[in-house]
């Protein structure tokens, strides 16, 4: 080692943290997140329980401690970050039109910080440090006070360095004013997540120093004899232009376990049912890097509610979760089961498996993990057949493509022709045979509460060299000087995302939900992140209703801590 002194601290750190996890291991799960094999039923008391989801923190008051710990997944550890001494964090319960305030004390050695991802709070209290707020500092304590505007399925994280990927993240539900039309037995919350023991400033490093260093699975020369993957033509024109089809995620399961309320698949967190019950199941995407396709291969699935909202209920068999967003789903099993639910990564080089059961201790056998997806010429913006015509017909950084993309190092590509691909199925679902949930088949339960055709449009390039892991908007990022992205207060902006690069892009918005152009107009889907395919576009509309300085970001953390961030401004007429 280098530096003795560092090394000698991490291993005294280590020292403590082992100590640590021997005594304390089973609490660091709280009780929602323990699962019926834990011995936990997570059953909820009180004029509205609905059994299924245990010790909630709910009330007008609630005090929440960030701190150091030590998690374990199998038999690698690393040092984490909890809150109230678990990962996830605690379940918070509101309701829908209470306020309430959030104590929020930091015990690491570090500021930190705590977002509520999806609701709607002054921006204040949004928590993004250095621009909603200036964060926490070790030993203080930061109160948020808002009202509760929404109702349903949210979750809270770090918004500061690399805390989420290291376990600073939780669910939080919130119960309608007035019932809602979904009618169940029981619910449990499913909180995936992706984690390493590889702290995500070295994972970041590594894929700094050489971008594919995760991906195992690049194409071979007997996977070409085999006839595999591409044809040689193609991974000739692909080489050419120094692109990897194999490159679907750039941090895989090579390092990341996947887990379920922080558990793996041997783990086996079980939520426990009565046959013919209606069983909901919120599942949030915490995963600080993956994309996870979602299914329960023996059960079809109703989806009723998206990023919180309630959609109308549409069945389906599969859903491609991406990152920070949410679905709700119902399912109905009939027999005594078990029934794996399954979560893959996109990439497929990994997945995690819990279990819906009659009993503890039931498990259904585990699928194999499909074959790895291969990308495709509609990926990369070029919705063309055959590979032959590109090398003269199509330059692939033409910055007279995107006249708002500041070209330089930063932009490897601009999209030649990207298309609309609200109506895809998602990267590797493409040609599976069964229904594939698509932001297409969404439609909002309640009318669009403002159905104004927008008064301007504005375009917005998701920009990248994936080489030298160099991600931003509009080929600018903050640390760069970028500007915010301004709107007036109450006004009506289309805006058009192009992913000009060959990886998905969860993009958040923050104090929003925006409407996807797609289906049915006043119906349409209201989303606070939405997934832009790669090579793709997307358009929702946006009423800036909420002023403010807001953060307007990819939600891959190494993205988003590489540059792929603005701030959008909410301000009104005659403020600067
Ligand atoms: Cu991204």
């Amino acid at each position: 080692m280098v530096q003795p002194i560092v090394f000698n601290r991490r291993r005294l750190l280590m020292g403590q943290g082992a100590l640590a996890l021997s005594a304390t291991l089973a609490p660091l799960f709280p009780a929602w997140a323990r699962g019926a094999n834990g011995g936990h039923h997570g059953m909820v008391t009180g004029p509205d329980a609905v059994a299924g989801i245990g010790d909630a923190l709910s009330g007008e008051r609630i005090a929440l401690t960030i701190g150091e710990s030590r998690f374990a997944v199998g038999k690698r550890s690393a040092a984490a970050v909890s809150i109230n001494g678990s990962i996830p964090g605690p379940l918070i319960r509101l309701r829908e039109g209470q306020t309430v305030r959030i104590d929020v004390t930091n015990r690491l050695r570090e500021p930190s910080s705590i977002h509520w991802h999806g609701l709607l709070v002054p921006f204040q209290m949004d928590g993004v440090p250095g621009l909603s707020f200036p964060g926490i500092d070790p030993g203080e304590t930061f109160t948020y006070e808002f009202p509760v505007r929404q109702a349903g399925t949210y979750w809270y994280h770090s918004h500061s360095g690399m805390q989420e990927a290291v376990g600073l993240y939780g669910p939080i539900v919130i119960d309608p004013a007035t019932p809602s039309s979904a009618s169940y037995d029981r619910e449990y919350v499913l909180m995936l997540a992706d984690w390493s023991p590889l702290h995500p400033h070295e994972i970041m490093r590594q894929l700094k120093a050489m971008s594919g260093t995760f991906n195992m699975r690049k194409q071979t020369l007997s996977g070409l004899l085999a006839g595999r993957d591409q044809s040689a033509k193609e991974r000739f024109a692909w080489a050419g232009m120094r692109m990897d089809p194999t490159d679907i995620s750039d941090v895989t399961g090579s390092t990341y376990s996947y887990l379920v309320n922080g558990h793996d698949s041997a783990a086996n967190w079980t939520a426990l049912y009565a046959p013919g019950e209606r069983v909901r199941l919120r599942v949030i995407n915490a995963s600080a890097m993956t994309n996870f396709n979602l299914r329960i291969p023996s059960l079809s699935m109703t989806v009723i509610a998206a990023d919180g909202l309630d959609v109308q209920p549409v069945e389906t068999d599969e859903i491609q979760i991406a990152i920070a967003e949410t679905y709700d789903v119902i399912v109905t099993p009939a027999g005594a089961g078990p029934h794996a639910i399954v979560a893959e990564a996109l990439d497929r080089s990994g997945q995690v498996r819990a279990t819906l059961a009659t009993k503890p201790g039931m498990a259904a056998p585990i699928p194999p993990i499909r074959s790895r997806p291969v990308l495709t010429m509609r990926d990369m913006g070029m919705d063309m057949k055959g590979m032959g015509e590109m090398h003269h017909s199509m330059a692939m950084r033409d910055g007279a493509n995107a006249p708002s993309v500041k070209m330089g190092p930063g932009v490897a590509m601009i999209a030649p022709m990207p298309v609309d691909r609200l109506a895809d199925r998602p990267t590797g679902l493409e040609e599976v045979d069964h229904r594939v949930l698509t932001y297409a088949d969404l439609r909002a339960r309640d009318a669009n509460p403002d159905q104004r055709t927008p008064s301007r449009e504005i375009e917005v390039h998701l920009t990248a060299n994936m080489e030298r892991y160099m991600w931003s908007i509009d080929g600018e990022t903050i640390s760069g000087g970028a500007k915010p992205i301004p709107f007036r207060l109450g006004e009506r902006v289309r805006v058009t995302l192009i992913n000009d690069t060959m990886m998905p892009h969860p993009i958040h918005l923050h104090g929003h939900f925006f409407e996807l152009v797609t289906g049915d107009p006043g119906h349409r889907p209201r989303k606070h992140t939405v997934n832009v395919l790669p090579g793709g576009k997307v358009a929702f509309d946006l009423t800036a209703d909420a002023e403010g300085d807001w953060a307007f970001h990819c939600h891959m953390l190494l993205h988003m801590h590489a540059g792929m961030m603005r701030v959008v401004t909410v301000r009104r007429e005659g403020e600067a």
